[in-house]
């Protein structure tokens, strides 16, 4: 363990008073105010905050931590935007920009369904010179691979800011209507094959951090317009958070905050009006044999059987707090967050998201030994196999990023937690080598 530090007002070394009422305050699953989350920020015992979600993860994940079987691609990193924090994104001309024809996306989902892969995570930048039908073809060419070898890959695929710019591009956007171009994308890809989209571009929803660091991006409400009507839709979505640059702490506080109201939102139209309380994902760990988890929400402590919501999707997963990496940027000459500022804001991110089911450490930007100890800070997931990484480049410029799934399974055990198998929407995986199929089915 750490050395502990002293506070001022504390009597015993490495203990902060002013966390014991917010500890008992989200134990009791209260929602923790802006204020409290400063306080979270601000505590000398860093370890304290951590413990506080541990304690709250175990209660809605019990010793449960789950990885997946996945392949990210990314079909073009030429980019209409150049957001200064992003070292991804090429011109069309520049030296290493790639956009992939559809010989090579059916060579991507041929190589997932060979390795077993339940999901493909597909993104890439605001390509401005591929057609609309590019789109739905990509998804309707991995369907069409998928289902030639009878397992049902699940495509969790385009950003809110993706899926914006391709409205423009299907000419679809409508300035005054916004939510009907969005609208449209999402029906015509969801009838293609899209099963959910990744939490990516949301960054932190402040306007000064958006006019400093990523201008001519999708603003929040437009980040959160499309996960709206990707909710309404029947899809479910996730979040992250980019911090660690020019963001301040509060900043990142009110991005939760916000987030946390979204969700409200979505679980109210789901049927949970008014309920701020926690999910409870049932049965995962302990049921086998059903089609997929049926979840109860928390209601003033009281169970409720709710129908199997992963039937009913439209709400948010998960929360991927993502740390700032530096390198390769315009803003190379930042630090980027420390280990223990990427322990702390996973923690209060377990803990403001108090109606957010999943926290994922996503160990390709966090390193596997950092996921490992944020398993026991807040975190119940640790993303997958992955293969080839091309956003960030974590420890050099090698894209291809793959781990086993032995790795993983061993990370988590060491952790002190049992690896599950999920796919994509969180129900339990049975495996038979590269066979698999979703318990229940
Ligand atoms: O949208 C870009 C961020 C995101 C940097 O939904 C950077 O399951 C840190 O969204 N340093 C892509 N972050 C990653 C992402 C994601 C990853 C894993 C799982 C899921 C999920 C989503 O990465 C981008 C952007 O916000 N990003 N540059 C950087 N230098």
């Amino acid at each position: 363990m750490p050395t502990p530090t002293t506070h001022p007002d504390q009597t015993i070394p490495g203990v902060d008073p002013r966390l014991a009422p917010i500890r008992e305050k989200a134990l009791a699953g209260g929602r923790l105010s802006l204020d409290e989350g400063m306080t979270l920020y601000e505590s000398p015992d860093v370890w304290g905050v951590c413990e506080i979600a541990d304690a709250v993860r175990r209660r809605l994940h019990a010793d449960v931590a789950y990885y997946n079987v996945n392949r990210h691609f990314n079909y073009s990193n030429v980019c209409a935007l150049s957001c200064k924090f992003c070292e991804f994104y090429r011109k069309k001309n520049d030296e290493g920009a790639y956009t992939h024809d559809m010989e090579s996306v059916a060579n991507e989902a041929r190589k997932a369904v060979e390795c077993g892969a339940t999901e493909m995570h597909i993104v890439g930048g605001l390509q401005p010179y591929l057609p609309w039908s590019y789109y739905p073809e990509m998804l309707r060419t991995i369907r069409r691979i998928a289902e030639v070898a009878g397992v049902p890959l699940h495509i969790k695929a385009f950003t809110a800011v993706e899926v914006v710019h391709l409205a423009k591009i299907a000419k679809k956007y409508k300035k005054s209507d916004r939510q009907a171009g969005i609208r449209w994308v999402l029906q015509e890809l969801k009838e293609a094959g899209l099963g959910s989209l990744p939490g990516g571009g949301a960054e932190v929803f402040d306007d000064r951090v958006h006019d400093e660091t990523h201008k001519g991006k999708i603003r929040s409400d437009e980040w959160l317009d499309v996960h709206l009507v990707a909710h309404e839709l029947g899809l479910n979505t996730n979040a992250t958070i980019l911090y660690g640059h020019i963001d301040q702490r509060r900043e990142r506080l009110v991005h939760m905050e916000i987030l946390r109201r979204a969700q409200d939102g979505a679980l109210a139209r789901l049927g949970y009006e008014g309920d701020p309380g926690a999910f409870v994902e049932k049965g995962l760990a302990a049921t086998e044999g059903i089609a997929a988890p049926p979840i109860t929400l928390t209601r003033d402590g009281v169970e409720q059987p709710t129908p199997n919501m992963a039937d009913r999707g439209g709400y948010f997963q998960t929360i991927i707090p993502l740390p700032f990496f530096p390198d390769g940027s315009e803003l190379e000459h930042l630090y980027g967050p420390s280990g223990l500022e990427n322990l702390r804001t996973l923690a209060i991110a377990r803990l403001m998201l108090d109606n957010f089911p999943h926290v994922k450490a996503f160990w390709i930007m966090q390193t596997l030994s950092m996921a490992q100890h944020m398993l026991q800070c807040g975190a119940d997931d640790i993303d997958g196999t992955v293969v080839w990484y091309d956003i960030t480049k974590v420890g050099g410029a090698s894209t291809h990023q793959e781990t086993t799934v032995l790795d993983l399974q061993r990370a988590i055990r060491e952790a002190g937690f049992e690896p599950v198998e999920r796919d994509t929407l969180y129900r339990r995986v049975k495996r038979d080598g590269k066979r698999w199929r979703v318990s229940g089915d």
